[in-house]
C-alpha cells in the first residue's frame, strides 16, 4: 500500500513539474505598441542647390554617385516578444520608399506623399535591421528593430 502511495505521490509531483515548465514565468502580457515614423531626406539631389560640394559628391565618380541619402526616423524600435507592432510611416517626400523587415515578412511601399500603417507580432527575438529596398537609398536607409525576451519584460507607460 505504502509502495503505491509513493508512485502517485511521485507521478503527481512529475506532473507538476512538467506544467511548471511549459509555463512562461515572465508573467508578461505581450501588449500593443504604436510608432510613427517619417522618411527623411538627407543629402538628396535637391539640397545640392543649398550646399554646393554636394554637386561634385552626386556627379559620376563622385561619393554619391546614383545615391540619395534618406533615414527612417524613428530608426531603432525596440519592443518585447509577442508584442504587436503598429506603425504608422510618413512620407512625405515626392520619391518611394519601402519598409522592408525580412525576418518578420514585412515589405510594404511606401507612396510618395502619403500614409502607410503595417502591423505585425514580434515572435522572434533578436537585433533585426529594416530598409528601404529602392537601390539609389541603399546603404543608408535601413534602421534596426530590437525585440527583448519577454522574460526581460518590466513594467512601462
Ligand atoms: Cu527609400
Amino acid at each position: 500500500m505504502k509502495r503505491w502511495l509513493l508512485f502517485w505521490a511521485c507521478m503527481v509531483c512529475l506532473l507538476l513539474l512538467l506544467l511548471a515548465c511549459g509555463r512562461s514565468t515572465s508573467g508578461y502580457t505581450p501588449q500593443t505598441r504604436t510608432f510613427t515614423m517619417v522618411t527623411v531626406p538627407l543629402l538628396v539631389k535637391e539640397s545640392a542647390t543649398m550646399f554646393g560640394f554636394l554637386k561634385q559628391d552626386f556627379a559620376q565618380g563622385g561619393v554619391l554617385a546614383n545615391k540619395e541619402v534618406y533615414m527612417f526616423s524613428p530608426d531603432h524600435l525596440t519592443v518585447y516578444q509577442g508584442d504587436t507592432i503598429q506603425l504608422t510611416i510618413v512620407n512625405p517626400e515626392n520619391d518611394a520608399h519601402t519598409f522592408t523587415l525580412p525576418p518578420f515578412n514585412v515589405n510594404v511601399p511606401l507612396a510618395p506623399q502619403a500614409i502607410t500603417r503595417v502591423h505585425f507580432v514580434a515572435h522572434k527575438v533578436g537585433v533585426f535591421t529594416f530598409f528601404c529596398t529602392i537601390p539609389t537609398h541603399m546603404p543608408f536607409m535601413v534602421g534596426q528593430l530590437t525585440v527583448l525576451p519577454d522574460a526581460q519584460a518590466v513594467p512601462s507607460d
